[in-house]
C-alpha cells in the first residue's frame, strides 16, 4: 500500500498521473489495491452501468500486404483461405445482422492493393441506404491511410467521402503498440504510431468520433504500455474524439511471432486485469469508456474485469475471424441475454447502448 501512497493521493486530489505513476503500477503486484482504485475512479466517473451494443462484425477482405507477425488472419493473394466479400456478400451479412437487431456493424479488413475506392464507397453507401438503421463504425485508422496513399487523395478526402456515403465513425484497430521502435518489430509494413494518431485526429476534427486500441501480450515492455496510453490522453485532451479505449490481449496461435519464438506465452490473466486497471486510472479524466473486449479477454475475465474499471463488454459480436485465427477459444456470437447475464451477475446494470454511448435501455 504504502508503494502506492503517492498516486493514492493523486487519485484522491484528481490529478493526472504521469509517465513515474503508470510505471509504478504496471510494475506493482499490487493487483487488488490497483483493482480497487480504478473500481472506485470508475464509479466516480461512470457509475455502475455497463455498456453494451448489439453488434455484428463483417470482415470484408483477408488478403493483406502489411502481414504484421501478430496476426495469423491475413493471407496472400491466391492463398488457400484467401477471400474478398463482393458488395452483395457484405450486404447479406448486414441483413442478418438486422433481423438480429444489431445497431452497428464494425467493418473491418485489410490492405488489399485489388480493392478499388469505389469499392469501399460503395460498401458504405449501399449499407446505409438499406440499413439506415444501423451505425457504420467501419475501417481502421490503417485502412484510411492506405487508401489515401493508393489513391493519391489525402485522408481528409478519403474520410469525408465515406461521411457523406454513411460512416459513421472508426473502429481503434490499428494502434497496435506506438512506440516506434517495438512497433517497427512486429509490424514493420504498417503505418507509423505518429501516422496512425494523425489519421484519428483527423477524423476527430472532422466530427468523425473513434475508438482506440492497444495490443499487448507480444514483446511490448511496460514502458511501451503507458507511453501508448499517454499518447492516446495528448491526442484526446486536443480532440475529445475518443469514445473508449480497448486494450487487446495479444493471441499467439499460428502467429510468426509465435512461431520465431518471440512470444512463448503471451499475457497472463494478472497482466489483463491489471492493463485494464491502469488504463483506466491513466485515462481517468479524458476517456470515460474502457472496455473489456470479451472476444480476446474471455468470458469470464471480461466478466470480473468489470471490477478492475472497465464499464463497456462491447456486444453481441456474431462473426469473429482476428481472435479465432489466432486460436481465440470464446464463442463467434454472445447473445444479448447472456451479456445480460454476465453483467447483472458481476453486480453491475446492464446498459444497451448504440456506437456512440448513447443509451437505449437499461435492464434493471
Ligand atoms: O488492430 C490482430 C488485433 C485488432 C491479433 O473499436 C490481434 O470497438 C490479438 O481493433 N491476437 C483488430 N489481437 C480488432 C479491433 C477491435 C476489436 C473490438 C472492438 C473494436 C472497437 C476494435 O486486433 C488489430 C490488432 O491489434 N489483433 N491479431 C492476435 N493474434
Amino acid at each position: 500500500m504504502e508503494e502506492l501512497s503517492a498516486i493514492i493521493e493523486k487519485i484522491r486530489a484528481s490529478e493526472d498521473l504521469d509517465f513515474e505513476d503508470g510505471m509504478h503500477l504496471l510494475e506493482s503486484r499490487n493487483l487488488s489495491l490497483i483493482g480497487a482504485l480504478a473500481d472506485h475512479v470508475r464509479k466516480k466517473t461512470v457509475g455502475d452501468r455497463v455498456m453494451f451494443v448489439t453488434n455484428c462484425h463483417i470482415n470484408y477482405s483477408n488478403i493483406c500486404t502489411s502481414k504484421c507477425s501478430f496476426c495469423a488472419y491475413f493471407r496472400e493473394e491466391g492463398q488457400n483461405g484467401a477471400f474478398t466479400l463482393t458488395i452483395d456478400e457484405i450486404l447479406g451479412k448486414a441483413e442478418k445482422a438486422s433481423k438480429m437487431g444489431a445497431t452497428e456493424l464494425h467493418i473491418v479488413g485489410s490492405l488489399n492493393p485489388k480493392l478499388t475506392f469505389e469499392y469501399y464507397e460503395e460498401m458504405l453507401r449501399r449499407l446505409h441506404e438499406e440499413y439506415p438503421e444501423m451505425s457504420l463504425k467501419a475501417f481502421t485508422a490503417v485502412e484510411i491511410a492506405h487508401l489515401a496513399e493508393s489513391t493519391g487523395m489525402s485522408v481528409q478526402d478519403v474520410l469525408l467521402n465515406f461521411k457523406k456515403a454513411g460512416l459513421a465513425s472508426l473502429p481503434g484497430g490499428g494502434g497496435e503498440i506506438l512506440n516506434q521502435e517495438t512497433r517497427a518489430r512486429v509490424c514493420p509494413h504498417k503505418i507509423s504510431g505518429m501516422r496512425w494518431l494523425e489519421v484519428m485526429e483527423t477524423a476527430h476534427e472532422l466530427g468523425i468520433k473513434s475508438n482506440a486500441t492497444m495490443l499487448y501480450g507480444h514483446i511490448e515492455t511496460i514502458s511501451d504500455i503507458v507511453d501508448h496510453i499517454l499518447r492516446i490522453r495528448e491526442l484526446q485532451k486536443r480532440t475529445g474524439g475518443f469514445q473508449a479505449f480497448i486494450p487487446l490481449r495479444f493471441h499467439p496461435d499460428n502467429t510468426e511471432l509465435q512461431k520465431s519464438g518471440l512470444v512463448r506465452f503471451g499475457a497472463t490473466g494478472f497482466d489483463d486485469l491489471k492493463i485494464i486497471a491502469v488504463s483506466r486510472l491513466l485515462l481517468n479524466g479524458y476517456i470515460s469508456n474502457i472496455k473489456t473486449y470479451w472476444v480476446m479477454m474471455s468470458e469470464k475475465l471480461a466478466q470480473v474485469a468489470l471490477h478492475y474499471g472497465a464499464n463497456d463488454i462491447d456486444g453481441t459480436v456474431m462473426e469473429e475471424r482476428i481472435t479465432h485465427a489466432a486460436g481465440g477459444s470464446t464463442p463467434e456470437y454472445m447473445p444479448k441475454e447472456r451479456l445480460i447475464h454476465l453483467i447483472k451477475n458481476a453486480g453491475r446494470i446492464p446498459a444497451e447502448r448504440k456506437t456512440n454511448y448513447e443509451v437505449m435501455r437499461v435492464y434493471n
